[in-house]
C-alpha cells in the first residue's frame, strides 16, 4: 500500500521504498533487554563488555540509564555489579576470567552465534580442522575463534583466501561462518573451498542468520527500483555494511550509510525520484523515522513498504533474568 503525505502540496514528491524486514532482529532485541532488565534488577552501574550492539544511539541511551561500556574485563572494579557480554559473543577465556574473579556475568551472545560456537566445538571434537569464513578483527570472529585452542581454526575472508588457504595436511576439514556476511559472497567462497577440498564437512547451509538473509533479500527486492539506497546503521556494524554493498550489486546506482536523520545531507537526493530505505539489525526504528522526518523537510513522501518475509522469532532471556524475583 502506498501512503502519501497530505498538506505538503507545495513540496516536490519523493517515492520512498521501505525494506521489510529492516532494523532490529531477535538477537539484538534480547541483548538490549538483558542490559535493561539487569539495570532494573540490580541497579546501576551495569557493565557491558563491548558495545552491546553496534549502534551509538542504543549505547548512549543505555548509558543514560546507568550502563558503563568497557572493552575488557580488567576495566571493571570488583564491586559485585553485573557485567553483560555483547550480542556478538566472546572467546571462552572471557567467562573463564569472569569466573576466576567471581564476577556476576550475563551472556547476551545471540543464540544463533552460540549455535556456531557449538558447531565449532562439535567439529573439533571429531578431529576436524575448521575454516571460518568471516572478517578479521570483528568481535564475532574473535569470539568464535576463541572457542577453540589457537591453531584449530583458520580464517578465510574472501575468495582469494579460499584459493590460497593451506590448512594442515591429512586432517579432515569443516567450515563454519560469521552470521552477518553477504549471502552471495559467502556462496562464492564456499564454492571455491568445496572445489579445493571435496571431502570437507559442509553443513546443509552456511551460518548466516535469518535476519541477515532477510534484510539482504528485502534490499535486493527494492534496489532495482531505487536511484538511491539509504542504509541506517553504523560503520562498525557488519550486517549494515553488507546492506550497502548488496544494494549496489542489486542495481541501485548509489547506496549510502547514515547513522541517523541529522547525518543525511539532502543534496544527495538531487535528481532522485525514488529512494530505498533499510536499517541494519542493530539500528532502532526511531532512527529510520528520523531519516523520514529529514526527507519531509524538503519532500512530500509517497511511502511504500516492500515486505519479503515475516519474522516472528523471539529469544528468551537468560534464566537469571527471566525467573521471577524471589
Ligand atoms: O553486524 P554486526 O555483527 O557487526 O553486529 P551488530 O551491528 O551489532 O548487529 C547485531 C548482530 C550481532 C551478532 O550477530
Ligand atoms: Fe542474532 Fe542474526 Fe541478530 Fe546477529 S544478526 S544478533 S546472529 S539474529
Amino acid at each position: 500500500m502506498i501512503q502519501s503525505d497530505t498538506q505538503a502540496a507545495n513540496k516536490p514528491s519523493l517515492n520512498v521504498l521501505l525494506a521489510g524486514p529492516r532494523g532490529f532482529c531477535a538477537g539484538v532485541d534480547r541483548a538490549i533487554k538483558i542490559v535493561e532488565e539487569a539495570l532494573k534488577r540490580y541497579g546501576a552501574p551495569v557493565y557491558v563488555r563491548h558495545e552491546i550492539v553496534h549502534n551509538r544511539f542504543v549505547v548512549e541511551s543505555l548509558e543514560r540509564q546507568g550502563a558503563i561500556f568497557v572493552e575488557e574485563l580488567h576495566e571493571i572494579p570488583d564491586n559485585g555489579q553485573p557485567v553483560v557480554f555483547s550480542a556478538h559473543g566472546v572467546p571462552k577465556a572471557i567467562p573463564g576470567e569472569a569466573e576466576r574473579r567471581e564476577m556476576f556475568y550475563l551472556d547476551a551472545t545471540c543464540p544463533l552465534v552460540s549455535k556456531v560456537h557449538r558447531e565449532a566445538e562439535h567439529h573439533h571434537a571429531r578431529g576436524r580442522h575448521i575454516l571460518l569464513i568471516g572478517h578479521a578483527g570483528h568481535p564475532e570472529v574473535i569470539g568464535t575463534m576463541g572457542q577453540l585452542p589457537e591453531g584449530c581454526v583458520t580464517l578465510v575472508e574472501d575468495e582469494e583466501d579460499a584459493q590460497r588457504v593451506q590448512p594442515p595436511a591429512d586432517v579432515p576439514l569443516a567450515f563454519i561462518t560469521q552470521t552477518t556476511l553477504s549471502v552471495d559472497d559467502t556462496a562464492g567462497i564456499i564454492a571455491v573451498l568445496s572445489e579445493r577440498f571435496p571431502a570437507m564437512s559442509a553443513p546443509a547451509k552456511e551460518d548466516i542468520c535469518y535476519a541477515t538473509t532477510n534484510r539482504q533479500a528485502a534490499v535486493k527486492a527494492i534496489a532495482p527500483r531505487a536511484e538511491l539506497m539509504i542504509v541506517v546503521g553504523a560503520p562498525n556494524s557488519s550486517n549494515s555494511v553488507r546492506l550497502v554493498e548488496v544494494a549496489n550489486r542489486a542495481g541501485c546506482p548509489k547506496s549510502i550509510m547514515v547513522q541517523r536523520g541529522r547525518d543525511l545531507d539532502l543534496a544527495v537526493l538531487d535528481g532522485v525520484h525514488t529512494v530505498g530505505i533499510t536499517a541494519g539489525a542493530s539500528a532502532p526504528e526511531v532512527l529510520v523515522e528520523e531519516v523520514l522526518s529529514k526527507l519531509r523537510e524538503r519532500y512530500a513522501l509517497a511511502t511504500e513498504e516492500v515486505v519479503v518475509a515475516e519474522e516472528r522469532i523471539t529469544f528468551k532471556l537468560p534464566t537469571a533474568l527471566s525467573a521471577a524475583e524471589a
